[in-house]
């Protein structure tokens, strides 16, 4: 009816617990937890719902979430809320709350929303070992930014270490690709002391004509994580460095090929993909020009490896956007193709029209609404590959 087609023999298990919607950053913060909502009814709008196996996941619990961040953040973050936050109190300031920025507000449920964004990443975790499916998603999950004891960039906890250090449990050597147009700071920091788990994030890099590093400003090419050759960690991070307006062809050749090298290198047994949105034409706080075909074709790429794959969100600030993409990414997973026209019957329709020239479809032209140039020559990229290359000559066999 939609243009589905039966997969090519992938299990794909959807873990989603739907109350993670209804929690607000604050009315005009760019991180809108209801894109999950409109990313859910467009996979259920396709029909996809029946080609998964879908898991409604409980809440991670204080131990669970003490496996990677410390007691007393947690304590702190479990007790704080907007009637008895003090702005000026040097815990509130020391954890990384509020500050100039207010990247991390205290909102009503904070300790609920992250409760249950690692809790599905959790259970992304366990059904990969437990071999309940190849591929496990969680769209609410993602949040790379989160340190032990430390909020930044909209992430409270790092959902994502605790699903590796889960992963880590059967397997010796897992695989972290974050395609979010913000550096995975927190999940590089994370194991930065190992040879277990290789870190490999693209993204931009750079400085802005205000004299503004783009955040969280860390992530250049030659960051590969510590320099002592006694420490297990050195040389397994990548960090490739891009310039704004970026496009299809482009990330695609550089997505791949770094990729493609990284794992036949590193032989991973498992895959953990971070697919922050926010690195789409038309972004809000963006500033690539990639359409979602192309975003996609960097699940497709990893897809094709047939590792156990655990597929996160993260990032994505144009929510109609966000939706398309990830229910895009849906398919990918179950090898599914789908129409260009939206199901007429989808609730949320008017989320869908009207905007640039996307207007009633799933595959708008993103590239079209140009709002970067391109700054990324092909001679520039060239050298970015070879330098990558080098990189993961010092990471040993
Ligand atoms: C409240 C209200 C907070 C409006 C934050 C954009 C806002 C931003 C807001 C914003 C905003 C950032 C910085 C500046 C560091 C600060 C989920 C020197 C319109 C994974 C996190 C980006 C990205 C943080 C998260 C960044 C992720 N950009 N409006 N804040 N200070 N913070 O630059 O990687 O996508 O922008
Ligand atoms: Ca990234
Ligand atoms: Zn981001």
């Amino acid at each position: 009816e939609y243009g589905l087609e039966r997969p090519q023999g992938y299990s794909v298990s959807f873990h989603y617990n739907p109350h993670v919607e209804y929690h607000h950053f604050g009315s005009s913060h760019p991180m809108k937890p209801w894109r999950l909502t409109l990313t859910k009814q467009l996979v259920l709008s396709y029909g996809l719902e029946y080609t998964m196996d879908l898991y409604e996941p409980r809440p991670a619990n204080f131990n669970e979430l003490n496996i990677f961040h410390d007691r007393e953040y947690l304590s702190y973050l479990s007790e704080i809320t907007p009637q008895n936050a003090k702005p000026d109190d040097p815990q509130y300031i020391a954890y990384g709350f509020g500050g100039d920025s207010n990247d991390c507000p205290v909102f009503d449920g904070l300790w609920n929303y992250v409760s249950l964004y690692t809790g599905a990443s959790m259970s992304a975790a366990y059904n990969l070992l437990n071999k309940q499916s190849d591929i496990a998603i969680n769209w609410s999950g993602g949040l790379h930014h989160a340190k032990k004891n430390l909020a930044s960039g909209f992430c409270y906890v790092n959902d994502i270490v605790i699903a590796i250090q889960l992963l880590l449990t059967q397997h010796q050597r897992v695989l972290y690709i974050d395609i979010d147009v913000h550096h995975g700071d927190g999940v590089e920091q994370a194991f930065e002391s190992t040879d277990r788990v290789f870190t490999l994030s693209f993204h931009k890099y750079g400085i802005d004509r205000h004299g503004w590093p783009f955040f969280p400003g860390t992530g250049n090419i030659d960051e590969m994580g510590p320099k002592d050759p006694a420490n297990r960690g050195k040389a397994h991070s990548l960090n490739i460095p891009i310039d704004d307006g970026i496009d299809d062809h482009q990330y695609k050749y550089l997505f791949k090929t770094v990729t493609s090298k990284v794992i036949e290198k590193y032989n991973p047994q498992a895959i953990v993909l971070q697919s922050g949105a926010d690195s789409l034409g038309g972004d809000r706080l963006g500033r690539f020009n990639l359409n979602i075909k192309a975003h996609g074709s960097c699940i497709e790429t990893v897809k094709s490896f047939g590792r156990p794959l655990i597929l996160i969100g993260g990032g994505g600030y144009t929510p109609r956007n966000v939706a398309r993409t990830w229910c895009h990414e849906t398919a990918v997973c179950v090898g599914a193709t789908l129409h260009n026209d939206l199901p007429t019957h989808i609730p949320y329709l008017q989320a869908f029209q009207g905007d640039e020239n996307g207007g009633g479809i799933l595959y708008p032209d993103l590239h079209n609404t140009k709002r970067h140039d391109n700054l990324n020559t092909d001679a520039a990229l060239q050298k970015l590959i070879e330098k990558a290359m080098e990189n993961l000559r010092y990471m040993e066999g």
